[in-house]
């Protein structure tokens, strides 16, 4: 079959738009139609070369929702007609972290960088016959791909695709730092640095939580504003020291009981630690460039203020479980999600797409078919 797709071909240049050829599920893939997919920063560090993945051609994409249009003949639980959300990290069920529930933990997360099918083989051609590699199993910038179940989770008909496919990586990661790996209770205060889709759904995530302090931090401030919506109570367009000396202002010199790292590490992660009170969470969702190797934090100064660094990828949660409550969460009103698609393209725009994330001017942009 062909399908449309957006290639990674060259580090720095733009997405390419390609026919590929798809061939048909294996015993346990299916088949997807792909009905929306967003606009990621993680898929734009890929292209920058500051994320390197093991092959290219590779088709980029990883925060997907479609429908099933056909599954291999060991599938269990997937039917033709259902409607997915694809996971960026497949949950393959078997390994010791899977048998414990924690699927964003899952042994196969290792490979998703590296372009093969979760069996290892190929499933994408390009016209000139060379085989072309999925991005975290997925490969989403694409009319169609097929997938191992292990990325796949069926969800509800009536939820809109467009709005599904965000619960495929911005919102669990910024949600669920916030929810499950920080553990934000009420009265909490928070900390949110870089308030792109990570960080805008740590700052929805936190007042879900019952926090009652959210200082938003960008440079944009647009962004600020964005994040008052979302339930930011203060907006900080600061960085480095003056940043951290705007959070101990704002918290009666204490600092913050939990402070979100969701952009660029490097610069970032040292002033929001010293804007975090003693004994509080410091939780990094944001991608290091592959280049840097280290981020310095003095170590007396971790040890006598006794605060926890911690990382959190796909927000600590278990796509397969608790994608489907975050959706309900939106059913009831309580999550935002239309509110955080800025804008929608086509396919054969995704270049201007990043282009716009790079401005500054998309909280979430999605390809919509
Ligand atoms: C990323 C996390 C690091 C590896 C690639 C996928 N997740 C989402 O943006
Ligand atoms: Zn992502």
């Amino acid at each position: 079959m062909q399908s449309a797709a957006a290639l990674f071909r060259e580090v720095g240049r733009p997405l390419s738009i390609e026919p590929i050829t798809l061939a048909p599920p294996k015993p346990t893939e299916v088949l997807v139609r792909i009905a929306a997919v967003g606009l990621c920063r993680t898929d734009f560090h890929v292209m920058q070369g500051e994320r390197r993945v093991a092959m290219r051609p590779m088709v980029l994409g990883h925060e997907a929702a479609g429908v099933v249009e056909a599954t291999g003949s060991a599938v269990g639980g997937i039917a033709v007609g259902d409607h997915v959300v694809l996971t960026f990290i497949p949950g393959c069920g078997t390994c010791h972290w899977c048998r414990q529930g924690l699927h964003h933990l899952c042994a196969e997360g290792a490979r998703i960088t590296q372009g093969p099918q979760l069996d290892g083989t190929y499933r994408r051609q390009d016209r000139s016959g060379a085989d072309v590699g999925a991005f975290c199993m997925i490969g989403g910038f694409a009319e169609r791909t097929v997938v191992d179940q292990a990325s796949v989770v069926v969800i509800d008909r009536e939820i809109p695709l467009d709005l599904a496919s965000l619960v495929a990586c911005g919102v669990p990661a910024g949600v669920g730092a916030a929810r499950h790996r920080a553990r934000v209770q009420p009265g909490d205060s928070v900390l949110v640095v870089g308030c792109g889709g990570d960080g805008m759904n740590v700052v929805q995530g936190a007042r879900l939580c019952g926090a009652t302090t959210i200082i938003a931090a960008d440079i944009v401030a647009a962004k600020l504003d964005w994040a008052r919506e979302f339930g930011a109570t203060h907006g900080v367009i600061a960085q480095g020291e003056k940043l951290t000396q705007a959070v101990l202002e704002i918290t009666g010199g204490l600092g913050v009981r939990h402070a979100f790292v969701c952009i660029d590490p490097p610069t970032t992660l040292l002033p929001a630690f010293r804007a975090t009170a003693k004994a509080g969470n410091v939780v990094v969702t944001a991608l290091t460039p592959d280049t840097v190797k280290e981020i310095a934090v003095p170590p007396l100064e971790l040890f006598v203020t006794q605060k926890a660094i911690m990382g959190a990828v796909y927000g600590f949660l278990s796509p397969r479980l608790q994608i489907p409550e975050l959706l309900s969460l939106h059913r009831t009103g309580a999550l935002k999600l239309r509110e955080l698609i800025t804008r929608t393209y086509r396919l054969e725009d995704i270049n201007r797409g990043y282009a716009d994330l790079q401005a500054g001017r998309n909280l979430r942009g999605v390809i919509v078919f």
